[in-house]
């Protein structure tokens, strides 16, 4: 599959903005500063169509890239601690519709730092969506900051931690599981 071509759509702030879904979704999910919009980057094959920051919260809004006759859609972190509770019930609203509006989400892509173990607001959010239904699979980010060694135990905590779910080593650097996980966006939404 060749994401390329990809335009912005818009950014939603709160759930009434949210517009119907027509066409099939694919959307990426994890914490803060996991590096969901630099993955989002490298498939769409654009250096900075969506925002990247070393300052965890840079994505709070939903927003919507068309690539072809897909939606590509990041979706805001969580897990940040400097965020006020006006902001957090804000995050559940948008979060909730997105997600409870009978959307026609083909793959939700969670993200996770490969160098991390699972936190309790992964959990969270991997327990939402298995509830949801909704088509799973698993991103490890920023691959290149781990020695083989290093990789191969983490690759392995974390496939057996998913089982059956779909695991992609990924790196935004070095383009590390671009091809595997554009295959998998492939399969889902044909
Ligand atoms: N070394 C390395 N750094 C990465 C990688 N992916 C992302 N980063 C860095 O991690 C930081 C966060 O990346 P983003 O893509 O903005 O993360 P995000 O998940 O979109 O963050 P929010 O929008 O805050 O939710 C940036 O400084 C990126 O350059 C990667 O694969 N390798
Ligand atoms: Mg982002």
């Amino acid at each position: 599959m060749n994401l390329n071509g990809a335009v912005f759509v818009a950014a939603y702030g709160t759930a009434e903005q949210l517009p119907e879904s027509t066409i099939a979704e694919v959307c990426f999910c994890g914490r803060s500063n996991v590096g969901k919009s630099s993955l989002i980057n490298k498939l769409l094959g654009r250096k900075a169509i969506a925002r990247v920051s070393s300052t965890p919260g840079k994505t709070a809004t939903v927003n919507f890239f068309r690539a072809g006759d897909i939606n590509i859609v990041d979706l805001p972190g969580y897990g940040y601690a400097k965020i006020s509770e006006r902001e957090r019930m804000r995050w559940d609203s948008l979060m909730n519709a997105y997600f409870s509006g009978g959307r026609n989400i083909r793959l939700c892509l969670q993200l996770v730092d490969v160098r991390r173990t699972l936190s309790g607001d992964d959990e969270r959010m991997v327990r939402f969506l298995r509830e949801r239904k909704v088509p799973l699979a698993v991103v490890l980010t920023k691959c290149d900051k781990l020695n083989k060694t290093e990789l191969a135990v983490q690759k392995e905590y974390w496939q057996a931690l998913f089982g059956d779910v779909p695991v992609f080593p990924f790196s935004a650097l070095s383009g590390q599981g671009k091809e595997e996980i554009l295959n998998a966006v492939d399969a889902y939404t044909e």
